[in-house]
């Protein structure tokens, strides 16, 4: 299958996040996307394409345009102001009770589009996640003209990022613009299974009131894991979209491949209702069992399994890349899906 990734997405790289109380090092970093790339290269898994550039308008069709122009004008704003010995990160969020104006100081606006202290931005953070997007949308077009699959090697991820805030080093959601331009490609139904560690709440909140895009997502249950607000079993979508989103809570530290593998096959039973016309998957591999912050336990050889089964769907599918950060595995456990998905094909 053709691989989609840009070397500008390296241009994103923050020095710390909160965690446990702590800056500690961020989990997300550069690297991640190296070590996929190489492993891929080195598997040889299909040839690798620089994205085309999309310009903003797929992308402001999921994000609201005062998301986008924040993001933009963040770093030159910040640097303008405090320079660049830091990066630019949130320090005070919306209350729940009272109007919710957008503040006109940089910072109050990093609050403003912000749920969490695990994003912020840099110097080049804005073209790498313009780049994400682009390399999203780049697989997108290649299954348009008619390939059956194709991988989306995208960095910063996208799936926590709302219509309008960013959260989980999450900004543009990716997957959300890829499915956006099926639909605008004349896709009638289009099916994303997010199978990262973390419920994707960015991707349920921008379809959970549409009947198009169907959304299932199995993750660590939401009341002991981040992001702890989204996830639960009873959200399933609302007016049109009700009974459009299913999301599968797992229990955290027992949920091995056979409970995972079973929480799969109830999400491929509901998109195979759906009958759709293409299927997205939200590739994290932040289920393994050696990763720093998750704790399922899917061993490597698993997620071979894992990309057997979703070929079995028989369905053109676009993988896009999203959390995983056991860095030294990371390459091996991402092919192994994306190479047992193509050697399953017919
Ligand atoms: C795309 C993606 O995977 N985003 C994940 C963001 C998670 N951020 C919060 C991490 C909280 C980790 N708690 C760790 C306990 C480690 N012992
Ligand atoms: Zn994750």
């Amino acid at each position: 299958m053709k691989i989609v990734y840009s070397d500008d997405q390296r241009l994103h790289a923050l020095r710390y996040e909160m965690l446990g109380g702590e800056p500690t090092p961020c989990f997300e970093k550069p690297s991640r996307a190296d070590m996929v790339l190489a492993q891929v290269v080195k598997q040889q898994l299909g040839e690798v394409l620089a994205p085309k550039d999309y310009g903003l308008t797929p992308v402001t069709k999921v994000h609201t345009l005062g998301y986008i122009q924040f993001l933009e004008n963040c770093w030159p704003a910040w640097e303008a102001e405090f320079g660049s010995a830091n990066d630019a990160v949130p320090e005070a969020f919306p209350m729940h009770d009272f109007r919710h104006k957008v503040p006109t100081h940089i910072k109050g606006q990093l609050g403003y589009y912000s749920f969490d202290l695990a994003v912020g931005l840099s110097a080049g953070s804005w073209q790498a996640i313009k780049s994400s997007a682009n390399v999203a949308l780049s697989g997108a077009d290649i299954i348009c003209s008619g390939e059956r699959t194709a991988f989306s090697l995208c960095r910063p991820p996208g799936h926590h990022a709302s219509a309008d805030q960013m959260g989980g080093y999450c900004y543009v959601n990716n997957v959300a613009v890829a499915a956006q331009y099926f639909r605008d490609q004349g896709y009638k139904k289009v099916a994303i299974l997010d199978v990262d560690y973390h419920h994707g709440n960015g991707t349920q909140s921008i379809f959970y009131n549409r009947s198009d895009v169907f959304v299932a997502s199995i993750h660590g249950d939401p009341n002991y894991e981040y992001p702890y607000f989204s996830g639960h079993s009873d959200e399933i979508g609302q007016g049109e979209g009700e009974g459009y989103n299913l999301n599968i809570p797992l229990t955290l530290h027992t949920t091995d491949w056979p409970v995972y593998r079973e929480a799969l096959q109830r999400c491929m039973a509901a998109i195979k209702d759906f009958d759709c016309d293409v299927l997205l998957i939200s590739l994290g591999l932040d289920t393994f069992e050696h990763d720093p912050i998750s704790s399922f336990k899917l061993k490597s050889e698993n997620f071979s399994e894992m990309g057997v089964l979703i070929e079995s769907m028989q369905l053109p599918t676009l993988f896009v890349f999203e959390g995983g950060y056991a860095v030294e595995d990371l390459g091996v456990n991402a092919a192994n899906v994306l190479l047992a998905f193509q050697e399953s094909m017919g």
